[in-house]
């Protein structure tokens, strides 16, 4: 059994109730119901927080409790090298995703310091994004094996 972490950064418990053309009209639990239901033979772990710092301790309490990580860090994507180091020194397979499509956004939102520590990143597909990184994320597990 596939343990996994969803881990979701700042503001994104307020998916759902603003901006539903950016970011769609999914709520957070409503996406974590999703992912129950998609992999019902995965432990999934999920957690949201507004916070670098806790998502930093969730991310090295995850070496030897997860077998990966799917990872919005939301705006954190774009500034957070202690994200990037925090993963990079736990060497668990991660998946990045984002809702919207980052690179047809802003510029300030093309780079992401999470990216060169990621099997891969998925974004712009909004809620079926979690979806897609499960599969990503069970293929590249059980390749593993
Ligand atoms: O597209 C994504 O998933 C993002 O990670 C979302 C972040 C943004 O800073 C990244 O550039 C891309 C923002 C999450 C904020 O979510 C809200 C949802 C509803 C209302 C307000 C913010």
């Amino acid at each position: 059994m596939a343990r996994i972490l969803i881990l979701n950064g700042p503001n994104l418990n307020l998916l759902g109730t603003r901006q539903p053309e950016v970011y769609g009209a999914t709520t957070l639990q409503d996406i974590e119901i999703m992912c129950t239901a998609h992999a019902p033979s995965s432990a999934l772990a999920f957690l949201q927080s507004n916070h670098e710092g806790a998502l930093i301790d969730a991310i090295h309490a995850a070496k030897g409790a997860q077998d990966g990580i799917i990872l919005n860090a939301g705006a954190y994507t774009h500034t957070s090298v202690a994200l990037h180091d925090a993963l990079a020194s736990i060497e668990l397979p991660c998946v990045e995703v984002h809702l919207s499509n980052i690179h047809a956004r802003e510029s300030f939102r093309h780079h992401s310091y999470i990216a060169p520590v990621a099997l891969g990143q998925i974004a712009g597909f909004g809620a079926l994004g979690y979806l897609l990184a499960l599969d990503a994320l069970h293929a590249h597990l059980h390749a593993a094996v």
